[in-house]
């Protein structure tokens, strides 16, 4: 029977609906194990029981999907695309099931099978396709996309291993690898039917088409497919599903049978590995580069094989008629790691679909739209030219006719500035040349963000100030935040219920709703609710730590957290020092009303970066001497999390009290652990850097422990810090630099903090620890005798998360999408 025939009789999608209730949730979970997954009774392997509850939320998936993408392709509206090297999911389950509006019924469910709920759902292994903020802000953005019905994709690259696992020896970082995909994963659908062939090296060459024109094209190329896994992301009780489509890297078939004689079979198989390599690993650097040329290969084949698949959608809709396709489509590049899509686009308009050179930039620069997500130097990613012109020439042309075409427009504005032509080329000279790609990226944008208010300033008047002055109306500022639907109402339950009781469930698609809690602070009864939502969180947090690092924390002492990438930037020393001078004034007997502490530390170091690791290790060993010394007893207690994740800060940051963000001014960009902290109601302690201070705009100064030098005094201090003379007029931290340089912390390696020490003693340290010492200690004392006043510290916990509605990327979308991608919102006719 022919296809046709089978559809003449019945549709095949004529499926009868599926039922939400308890007992309809029992039969698909029933169903699933035992027909999809082929599981008895006797099984012993619990994965399977997750994953059959896994398939049944995601039958619930599947028809909004297909809904909405029918709805989006009706429409026939203006798309958007963000691109993104990183997507930091975490678990899926949890969210859909919140989502979907199926919490009760499916905890109903799972009691009715006498299985644990929240057993099955930590089961699910951590999507770690990210490093830190930038992945995971990503994620934020594509969940409130969905919320909002915007028609948003996003591009990302399946990485086989994600983020390494964290493993803790004797103090030490390990890495471990992170084979996330090894019990499979139930919410990707391979759509092999979208493959794209990407190409590499080669050459490109001149030749004449058949109107005898001059054209380019790119030849004698190593080619590569792009495999296509799509993951739903459910709106909010929406009926919309966006997509995640992450690109897997696969070898072509070319080389077989004819190529290769019998005895070549196998070494011709296993070519394939190489083309596989693209897609095999997440580079685990946070904020900085490292220049390998695997990398720049994944840049290429997530650019390449997003936009041929935009335009293969583009030309199935509209022909080769590319006149409206800048009104209807829009990238948004996350970082300069996609950056490569400029000269994209630019290539696949002239080459492929033969449009002349202007009409193909105006395309280009009407649908590129550039986020950056840091100052720091050493971020800001270059390519050599020789490895960009081996790797992809046809490119390199692109970008030399671009930077070309762009100079001659520098000396048109500013004729004899020679020294602004040489500062603002995307070609850098040098010994080696270099490709700039933030300029490539900003020349190629209509739109230039930074990622908090503070950050977009510095932007352009430092980084950026030249290409501001060319074109002031292309730069902006997007404030970060993040989904208030996983980072409260999925991960803190208790405070979730409280809230909804309070003032109902409007905040969870709508943040700013949180102020009507505000009055709240004056209930007592309140309070006391808030306090025992917080403790409950706690209670559990403490589990949590007792089970992977051994230690007790005490759910009343005040629980003080910084959980974050390991970076010097970020402080995590001054952290640890101030750790060192509470141990010191313990021991010393300085303990009037004293507050007791758990300190938490987590986050993972990038495998290469020497400092970082030396800072986990310090904060090992000074948590080892802590916790044994019972003389401390409760009054004081440090660990160092290991292998921090998405899943870890859904336990964590709601049973914080105190959040660190004491990042050395001007360096952080914007920070999204801190709104995560503050939604959750902790009390941030922290400098005037990144979205910190919005943070403190929207909840106040007396809510909030400030202290250190602004960006402007930080910048100030270069040239004339004197750290020692400092340590010198300071009799606590003489004491703690005592403790540190006489081994205390090392009792059988002295020396072993010997590079520490130095950094914070070097008048070249750019992250100025010791320079914030005294400020931050004091600050800490405040935030210590606050606490000891319950009271008024759950009142300043209630405001806290009344006063962070800004911080939702619900805000942070519809602020792109008013100012940058300006799409209509197309919510699919509901079931
Ligand atoms: C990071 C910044 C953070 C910021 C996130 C998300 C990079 C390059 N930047 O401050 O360091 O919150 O981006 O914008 O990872």
């Amino acid at each position: 029977m022919s296809d046709d025939i089978v559809s003449h009789q019945q549709e095949i999608t004529d499926v009868p609906p599926l039922d939400k209730d308890a007992a309809s949730l029992v039969k698909g979970i029933q169903r699933h194990y035992l027909r999809t997954l082929g599981q008895h009774t006797e099984s012993h392997a619990n994965h399977y029981k997750y994953q059959a509850l896994a398939y049944t939320i995601r039958d619930h998936l599947m028809e909004n999907w297909k809904d909405t993408k029918d709805a989006y392709l009706k429409k026939d509206g203006k798309r958007a695309y963000y691109m993104s090297l990183e997507f930091l999911m975490g678990r899926a389950l949890g969210n859909a099931i919140l989502n979907l509006g199926l919490d009760d019924n499916v905890a109903d469910a799972m009691h009715q099978l006498g299985l644990s709920y929240e057993e099955k759902v930590e089961l699910e292994r951590d999507a770690g396709l990210g490093n830190g903020g930038l992945g995971r802000l990503a994620a934020c953005f594509i969940d409130s996309c969905a919320t909002l019905s915007l028609p948003v994709t996003g591009y990302g690259i399946r990485y086989e291993y994600g983020m390494f696992r964290q493993l803790i020896h004797n103090g030490y970082q390990v890495e471990e690898p992170d084979h996330w995909l090894n019990y499979g994963n139930v919410w990707e659908i391979t759509r092999p039917e979208y493959t794209q062939r990407v190409h590499f090296g080669g050459r490109s060459e001149r030749y004449h088409d058949d109107q005898g024109k001059v054209r380019m094209r790119w030849t004698d190329t190593q080619d590569v497919l792009a495999i296509p896994y799509d993951t739903p992301i459910p709106g909010y009780k929406n009926h919309t599903v966006n997509t995640l489509r992450l690109w897997k890297s696969a070898a072509t078939d070319e080389f077989d049978l004819s190529e290769f004689n019998a005895g070549d079979y196998t070494e011709a198989v296993s070519a394939k590995n190489h083309a596989e390599d693209i897609s095999m690993v997440l580079y685990p650097n946070d904020a900085s580069e490292n220049g390998k040329e695997l990398r720049l290969r994944q840049q290429y084949f997530l650019a390449s094989a997003s936009i041929k698949d935009v335009l293969r959608q583009w030309t199935r809709e509209h022909g080769e008629d590319f006149s409206t396709f800048a009104d209807k489509n829009v990238f948004q590049l996350n970082d300069t790691h996609p950056t490569v899509s400029v000269a994209e686009l630019m290539r696949l308009l002239m080459d492929e679909y033969r449009l002349e050179w202007d009409d193909a930039w105006a395309i280009t620069t009407k649908t590129m739209a550039y986020t950056n997500h840091t100052l720091l130097p050493e971020a800001l990613e270059r390519w050599p030219v020789h490895l960009f012109g081996r790797l992809l020439p046809r490119l390199l042309d692109i970008i030399y006719g671009i930077n070309a075409q762009f100079l001659s427009k520098v000396a048109e504005k500013w004729p004899g500035d020679v020294e602004r032509q040489r500062r603002m080329s995307i070609i850098e000279e040098g010994d080696v040349q270099q490709v700039r790609m933030a300029y490539l990226a900003i020349i190629g944008s209509f739109s230039v963000n930074g990622v908090a208010q503070l950050h977009s300033d510095l932007l352009v008047e430092g980084l950026f100030k030249d290409f501001y002055d060319m074109w002031p109306e292309k730069f902006n500022n997007k404030t970060n935040g993040v989904t208030q639907r996983r980072w409260m109402a999925w991960c803190n339950k208790p405070l979730s219920s409280l809230i909804n009781n309070t003032i109902g469930d409007a905040w969870i698609t709508d943040l700013q709703q949180l102020r009507k809690l505000a009055p709240s602070i004056e209930n007592a009864e309140f309070r006391k609710q808030w306090a025992d939502c917080k403790r409950e969180n706690k209670v559990r947090l403490a589990k949590l730590v007792k089970s992977t690092c051994g230690v007790d924390f005490a759910p009343d002492a005040m629980f003080d957290v910084q959980v974050k990438r390991i970076h010097e930037y970020k402080r995590q020393l001054l952290n640890v020092l101030h750790v060192i001078h509470l141990y010191d004034r313990i021991k010393r007997g300085d303990t009037e009303n004293w507050t007791p502490r758990c300190v938490l530390i987590g986050g993972k170091a990038a495998p290469g970066y020497y400092m970082a690791k030396q800072i986990i290790k310090l904060v090992s060993n000074v948590a080892d001497v802590v916790n044994h010394d019972p003389a401390v007893g409760d009054k004081l207690k440090v660990v160092f999390f290991p292998n921090y994740r998405v899943s870890a800060m859904e336990v964590i940051c709601p049973a914080a009290d105190l959040s660190e963000q004491i990042s050395t001014a001007g360096k952080e960009a914007s920070g999204t652990g801190n709104m995560k902290f503050m939604m959750n109601g902790a009390l941030t302690i922290g400098t005037l850097d990144g979205a910190n201070i919005e943070i403190r705009e929207e909840v106040g100064d007396e809510n909030f422990f400030l202290f250190g030098l602004t960006a402007e005094e930080v910048e100030k201090s270069r040239g004339h810090y004197d750290p020692n003379a400092i340590i010198a007029s300071d009799e606590d931290f003489l004491r703690v630099m005592n403790l540190l340089e006489c081994g205390h912390f090392s009792q059988f390696e002295p020396g072993l903090f010997a590079g520490i020490c130095g950094a914070i003693r070097s008048c070249n340290d750019p992250w100025l620890v010791a320079a914030d010492f005294r400020s931050y200690v004091d600050a800490q004392q405040r935030a210590a005798e606050a606490y000891r006043d319950q009271e008024s510290w759950v009142k300043m916990s209630i405001l806290n998360t009344a006063y962070s509605g800004k911080f939702s990327t619900d805000r942070t979308m519809e602020d792109y999408n008013r100012e940058i991608w300006k799409l209509q919102s197309i919510r699919p006719a509901s079931a």
